[in-house]
């Protein structure tokens, strides 16, 4: 069969915006059911929102080239792109089934079932349901409008993400890291319960953390070296380091094959400080990046965020990771609920201890599939407007009760406990951060400042 995947994540960047840092991105979801519709003969092809220059543009493409199936990806921040793109492709060719699968179809079917522009509706997991599907409607078979997808339970049974779909360009994130760039992903899963994210991560992969073996994701690695070249890699997984043996075997065998190339994941503070020596072999191997969640510096907060870490561990985690020449990569929320100024001066002063070499801040954002979520929706809160309101950078008040023009002061003042990093670009980054430090006693400059940034990539 035409299979036409699209991907509709332009909420944040927009059309024509495939450049850069995270917006050049591939998603594995579409990628590894494309890998699973070619095994099985189909004829794939990607229509990437992000790389079209509008809606017109989009309509041109639907009119060429999309076939009997169309399948969307959808996060909860995409709906707005995702449904407008069913509805256009309804319109111009209504005999196509429109399939939808991916985080927000799994979280909250219920708001899509009633909507005529989708015909199927995958929950869960796809690479074994999608093919069957199509295989039953190519034999006739009426299909039911919700569906739960199959899960993989061995994960090296399942095919390797199909590059060629998003013409594979990713771009790494920081200056140290060179480009060939390529992102992977080693599991499916978390097993930690944080109130703002859980149970969305259950509901779609299960109670249990399922990983690749360490000999399949290194093969992928051989194959990716050879075909891209890559000379640096982030491993996209929640938490890559939530199973010691594993992270044990990848270094050995990393190392044993040869690879050098720097890369980036994503850990908690918790298990930093409890297997030092495991951060110790992955610095040796090569981690020069790691995402940390921190969140908040009040240990109320961390608590009523059911994350598991404290704010001695979150301090002692950034401590072990300068130490090991690491980089920190930041992840904090302001303006939670129950949160007061107090607790989000906590959270400043924790930075200012951190010394992060990235602040990667949000005002916290209610996500569907949350229990924090399902709070907020019950105290009354929640002041988002429309599903773009999910998205990370915008500024517009999320929830009643935080006083945003106090966040938004801290917000600066939190991103000016950036360190300079003097080992890479150095004068360069030095002098940026120099500058931003002085930018942030003026926001208005300081955003323009960093619009302009963002626009030249420095
Ligand atoms: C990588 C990642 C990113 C990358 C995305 C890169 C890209 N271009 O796709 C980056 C860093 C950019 C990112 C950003 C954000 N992310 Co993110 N991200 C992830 C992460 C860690 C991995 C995604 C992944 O590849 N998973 C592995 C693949 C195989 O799984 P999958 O995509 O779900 O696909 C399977 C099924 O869902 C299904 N499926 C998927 N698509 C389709 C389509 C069809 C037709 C069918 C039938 C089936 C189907 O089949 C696939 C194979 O089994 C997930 C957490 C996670 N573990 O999944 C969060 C996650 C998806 N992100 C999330 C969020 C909230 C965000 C942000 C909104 C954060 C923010 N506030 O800014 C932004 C939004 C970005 C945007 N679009 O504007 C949430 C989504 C929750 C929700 N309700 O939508 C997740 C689930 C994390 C969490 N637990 O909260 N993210």
């Amino acid at each position: 069969m035409k299979v036409t995947l699209i991907y509709p994540g332009i909420t944040e960047c927009g059309f024509n915006s495939l450049k850069g840092n995270e917006g050049s991105w591939m998603n594995h979801g579409l990628a590894v059911i494309s890998a699973a519709l070619k095994a099985k003969g189909h004829e794939v092809r990607l229509l990437d929102l992000r790389r079209l220059k509008g809606w017109k543009h989009f309509r041109q493409a639907v009119s060429e080239s999309v076939g009997q199936i169309a399948g969307i990806t959808m996060m909860s921040v995409d709906y707005d792109a995702a449904i407008t793109a069913a509805r256009i492709i309804k319109e111009i060719k209504p005999s196509t089934k429109v399939f939808v699968g991916g985080p927000h179809p799994s979280i909250c079917p219920e708001e899509l079932e009633c909507l005529e522009c989708i015909d199927h509706i995958v929950r869960g997991e796809a690479e074994i349901t999608f093919p069957k599907m199509l295989e039953d409607i190519a034999a006739g078979k009426t299909l039911p409008k919700v569906t739960q997808g199959c899960k993989p339970e061995n994960l090296d049974e399942s095919p390797w993400a199909d590059r060629d779909l998003f013409e594979c360009q990713e771009q790494p994130f920081a200056p140290f890291l060179k480009p060939p760039f390529v992102t992977l992903i080693a599991g499916r899963g978390c097993r930690y319960n944080c109130n703002y994210c859980q149970p969305a991560e259950r509901i779609m992969f299960g109670q249990k953390v399922r990983r690749r073996s360490v000999t399949n994701v290194i093969n992928e690695l051989k194959y990716l070296s050879d075909r891209y070249h890559f000379n640096s890699f982030m491993i996209h997984d929640d938490c890559l380091t939530e199973d010691r043996q594993w992270v044990m075997e990848f270094c050995r065998q990393y190392h044993a094959e040869g690879f050098t190339q720097p890369f980036v994941a994503q850990s908690r503070a918790d298990i930093i400080c409890k297997h030092q020596d495991m951060v110790e072999a992955l610095s040796k191997t090569g981690l020069k990046l790691c995402i940390i969640g921190f969140e908040s510096g009040s240990d109320r907060v961390l608590k009523f965020l059911r994350k598991g870490c404290t704010l001695a561990e979150n301090l002692e985690a950034a401590s072990i990771c300068r130490k090991l020449g690491i980089r920190i990569w930041a992840n904090y929320m302001l303006g939670l609920p129950t949160e007061t100024k107090d607790e989000v001066l906590e959270t400043l002063s924790m930075l200012e201890q951190i010394q992060p070499y990235h602040c990667s801040p949000a005002f916290y954002t209610p996500h569907p599939g949350s229990d924090l979520f399902d709070i907020g929706k019950e105290m009354g809160i929640h002041l988002m407007v429309d599903h773009a309101s999910y998205r990370r950078n915008s500024f517009e008040p999320k929830i009643k009760g935080p006083d945003y023009d106090f966040l938004k002061d801290i917000l600066y003042k939190s991103i000016a406990t950036e360190k300079a990093d003097c080992s890479d670009v150095s004068s360069l980054v030095k002098f940026k951060n120099k500058l931003r430090k002085l930018l942030t006693q003026f926001p208005r400059l300081y955003r323009c400042a960093k619009f302009i940034s963002q626009k030249c990539r420095i």
